[in-house]
């Protein structure tokens, strides 16, 4: 296939960037860049293969967007939220699977090590991480527990001066390359506790996962642990009880809010710019009013979200925002790029369906982002339990 050439302009109709500083501007272009340069080109080849792209792992640390926001001591960024939001949105522009990657690394293996880890976890891993040089997965989801992790059944049992652990996770994000995961399992008391695992102890083994149309750069796996001696060391110390994992799925759900507008932005742009290029009936098919239509609303259904996840990235910052506004972000950011993405790929015809756009591949991508840190439906009862006070989970 040939190296294609990425035109991307951004959209931005209520004049957004005016609400940006300098720096968020650099960070941004500085991600927008790289994305051109090093994802664009040759992102469809990967996901046509279902290959990871290994190189990505440095490149993305070297650019900074592992844990922007871990403190600059650890090797993180010590940025705001709004500069984490906005290099999340630049990678998903690219790839839903480059942003997984980025998030995962981030929010899921960095966060929990810093907020809940002892000093020497911080110093052994974090700036590894940061730099690239290690990746990390994060396994929460098991077989028979997705929705609902509370039922987990993965465990460990106090063995003197170890643990021993055994249970699966499934669905697990950059498993199979990973050579960090950070675990989630009861103990003895039934409470959940994490813990960080490295690639090579005995009995610890990360099967890739085939067969996906979705995320199909990304790799996805499991992580099997049939009687893994977990030294005691390697206990988070600071959480205990589900408050932990979820704690760090808001942190990723929050670049996850921002990251989809990304491929939304994607999809309109290709859309817009085919629909000035296209001549049926001896017009550019965007003098239809069919077409100019789905434009419009993809345009005004960014913007609004375009305001929802600046707006919760200053509450962020400011240590402000509820989980449960991550929650409304991340499921209205992941439906209007759902919705965005079908129309798009709808207003190029034939073409939508190929790799020659970005389109299909993101409209594919965004089925797993609507779906993994909690899935649209649960994300509408957490809102609905916020509003009402009303518990309609179980
Ligand atoms: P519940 O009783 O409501 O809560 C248990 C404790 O947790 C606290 N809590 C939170 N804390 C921080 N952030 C949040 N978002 C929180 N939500 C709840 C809560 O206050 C309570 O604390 P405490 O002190 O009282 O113990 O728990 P529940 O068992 O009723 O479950 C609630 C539910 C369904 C909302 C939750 O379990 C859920 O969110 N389910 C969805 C599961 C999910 O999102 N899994 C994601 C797996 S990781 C993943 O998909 C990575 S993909 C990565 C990529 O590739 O980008
Ligand atoms: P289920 O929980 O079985 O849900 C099935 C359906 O039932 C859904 O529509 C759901 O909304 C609905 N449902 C469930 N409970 C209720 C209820 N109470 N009321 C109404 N409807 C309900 N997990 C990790 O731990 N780490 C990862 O890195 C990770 N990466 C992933 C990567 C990919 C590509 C995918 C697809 C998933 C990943 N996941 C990961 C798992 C992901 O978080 C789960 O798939 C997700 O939480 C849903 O769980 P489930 O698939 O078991 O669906």
């Amino acid at each position: 296939m040939a190296v294609k050439t990425d035109l991307f302009v951004s959209p931005d109709y209520f004049n957004i960037d005016e609400l940006l500083t300098e720096e968020h501007l650099m960070i941004r272009d500085a991600v927008r860049e790289y994305v051109k340069k090093e994802i664009s080109p040759i992102i469809e080849d990967y996901a046509q293969r279902a290959e990871f792209p290994q190189q990505i792992v440095k490149q993305m640390g070297d650019l900074g967007c592992f844990g922007p926001t871990v403190p600059v001591e650890y090797g993180g960024g010590g940025l705001d939220y709004i500069s984490y939001g906005i290099m999340m949105q630049e990678l998903e522009r690219g790839d839903s699977g480059v942003r997984s990657t980025a998030s995962v690394q981030g929010s899921l293996v960095m966060f929990p090590i810093h907020a809940y880890g002892s000093e020497a976890q911080r110093n052994k891993y974090l700036p590894k991480l940061a730099s690239g040089e290690w990746l990390g997965c994060f396994g929460l989801t098991e077989p028979d527990h997705g929705s609902n992790p509370s039922g987990m059944v993965t465990n460990i049992k106090d063995a003197g001066d170890h643990y021993i652990l055994n249970g699966a996770k499934m669905w697990i994000s950059n498993a199979p390359f990973a050579q960090v995961a950070v675990v989630w399992a009861k103990n003895e008391q039934d409470e959940i506790v994490g813990m960080i695992l490295e690639r090579g102890m005995e009995g610890f083994t990360t099967p890739i996962t085939h067969g996906k149309w979705s995320l199909r750069a990304s790799a996805t796996g499991e992580l099997v642990f049939d009687n893994v001696k977990v030294p005691k060391e390697n206990i988070l110390p600071n959480v205990k009880g589900l408050k932990g994992p979820l704690g760090c799925l808001t942190k990723a759900r929050y670049g996850i809010a921002w990251g989809a507008l990304g491929a939304a932005m994607d999809c309109y742009d290709t859309a817009l710019r085919y629909s000035k290029e296209r001549i049926q009936f001896d017009k550019p098919i965007g003098q239809f009013q069919l077409q100019q239509k789905k434009l419009a609303e993809m345009v005004t259904e960014i913007t609004k979200a375009q305001l929802m996840v600046w707006r919760l990235g200053v509450l962020m910052s400011a240590g402000k925002a509820t989980p449960q506004q991550v929650s409304m972000a991340k499921r209205n950011s992941c439906e209007i790029a759902t919705n965005i993405a079908r129309d798009a790929r709808q207003m190029l015809g034939g073409m939508g369906i190929t790799g020659e756009y970005s389109i299909m591949r993101h409209m594919m991508n965004l089925e797993s982002v609507i779906t993994y840190e909690g899935t649209h439906d649960i994300h509408l009862l957490i809102t609905g339990m916020d509003v009402t006070g009303f518990n309609a989970f179980k």
